[in-house]
């Protein structure tokens, strides 16, 4: 019995040392898609809810944050005793002075100055010891660090999404381009970052309670926050000021990567734009007849420059996509204001209701699909560099360079 624990427990000993030892596996591009992709709008229950939401419970998630923090206990700490002495006091005067009637009058006296004096200098005092701590804590917050080499991003709220604008990497982005739901911010592990907040419309506020920042979003002016993300994940806030209708969907999201994930993502996004006709073909495909057009968009799309990171970007925002296209419906239409809007309204439901949107359950299920599809057409197609030798120039888009390849390569 013993020498098949002993056996065991060395293999468990084994296993271990193994998976301490090999280095960490490259993420696939699933992977990299939950990363870069999280589901916003997941509720509380999915798999996919982002948990970092509050101060409170990931006080580590930025300096500031982890000050905040510190300086928030500290203050319950000196307050404390003035929430729990009243109770003490009020309990114990009713319990001793009660009516026990045995004929005790009670006392009539009105003031004490030494007690009145005493308990309003206490609490001032208290305010005080309070403040002390906390105006540097400002002062800090409110100066972006000296490392100029910090991350600066614009942030431009708007009715009702936020726009962010890096400029040194040159990268925007805001709403997905497939579903429509807001981007996350994506930031780098242990770099400080420096949001320059404003608004293109209304007021909003940037708050992502996590990182300990809220700050308003005002038209015509700029301010300025600045933090150190500090673990890596998702994280999740919301428009901090009543902005119209849509205040409710103007979630903020940012998911903070490691150093090495970041730059990958950097990269991903130089490729972005040109991959979306990929895309469109891909989607637009029924599946059964030629795929000719997807083959012309993906030589179209490598013509541009071609190589191991650009081909595998491909393959990435296709997987992105898909994983966006899940997440939304098609809109359901709007009943509008002029006659003619409201009078084709019933119709233009029923259409939603018994067309588009049982079209759309039915695409979600050819997606994996779709996916190996596509997949099969990136590895098949040949480097642009052999085609230009091999192959004069192609006149017509849709004639695919494989098959022009096959055919002209002896
Ligand atoms: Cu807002």
């Amino acid at each position: 019995m013993s020498r098949l624990l002993m056996s065991l427990l060395a293999v468990v000993a084994l296993l271990a040392a193994c998976a301490g030892w090999s280095p960490a596996a490259e993420p696939t591009i699933d992977e990299y898609v939950q990363i870069f992709n999280p589901d916003l709008l997941a509720r509380v229950g999915d798999a996919n809810h982002i948990e970092r939401t509050s101060t409170f419970t990931h006080p580590e998630s930025s300096d500031i944050s982890t000050w905040v923090m510190e300086n928030t206990w500290f203050s319950f700490i000196i307050f404390l005793p003035f929430l729990i002495l009243p109770q003490v006091l009020l309990v114990h005067v009713m319990l001793k002075f009660r009516d026990r009637r045995d004929g005790r009058r009670p006392a009539t006296f009105m003031h004490n100055v030494k007690l009145e004096n005493l308990w309003t200098g206490i609490p001032i005092l208290a305010l005080v010891i309070v403040a002390f701590p906390v105006y540097p804590l400002l002062y800090k917050m409110e100066l972006p660090p000296e490392d100029r080499d910090a991350m600066v991003v614009t942030v431009r709220g708007r009715q009702f999404a936020w726009d962010y604008e890096y400029k040194k990497e040159g990268v925007s982005l805001g709403l997905d381009l497939v579903s429509s739901i807001q981007e996350p911010l994506v930031l780098k592990k242990d770099k400080a970052v420096v949001l320059d907040i404003t608004s293109s419309d209304v007021n909003h506020a940037w708050w992502v309670p996590a990182f300990g920042i809220k700050k308003d979003a005002i038209i015509g002016r700029f301010n300025r926050a600045w933090f150190t993300p500090r673990i890596a994940g998702p994280f999740r806030g919301q428009c901090a000021e009543l902005c119209g209708q849509g205040h409710g969907v103007m979630i903020i999201g940012a998911v903070v990567a490691e150093p090495d994930v970041f730059d990958r993502w950097v990269e991903l996004q130089r490729h972005r734009n040109d991959s979306q006709k990929v895309w469109d073909a891909l989607i637009a495909w029924d599946l059964k007849g030629d795929d000719a057009p997807i083959r012309a968009s993906v030589s179209e799309y490598l013509k541009k420059s071609d190589g191991d990171s650009r081909r595998w970007a491909l393959q990435y925002w296709m997987a992105h996509n898909a994983t966006s296209y899940t997440r939304r419906s098609p809109d359901r239409p709007q009943r509008g204001t002029k006659a003619e809007d409201i009078e084709t309204y019933p119709a233009r439901l029923e259409e939603w209701k018994s067309k588009l949107v049982p079209a759309w359950r039915d695409s979600l299920e050819a997606l994996p699909d779709r996916r190996q599809r596509i997949d099969a057409i990136i590895a098949a197609m040949p480097m642009v560099a052999q085609i230009e030798i091999a192959a004069p120039p192609v006149a017509q888009a849709d004639v695919a360079l494989a098959d022009v390849v096959s055919e002209e390569t002896p």
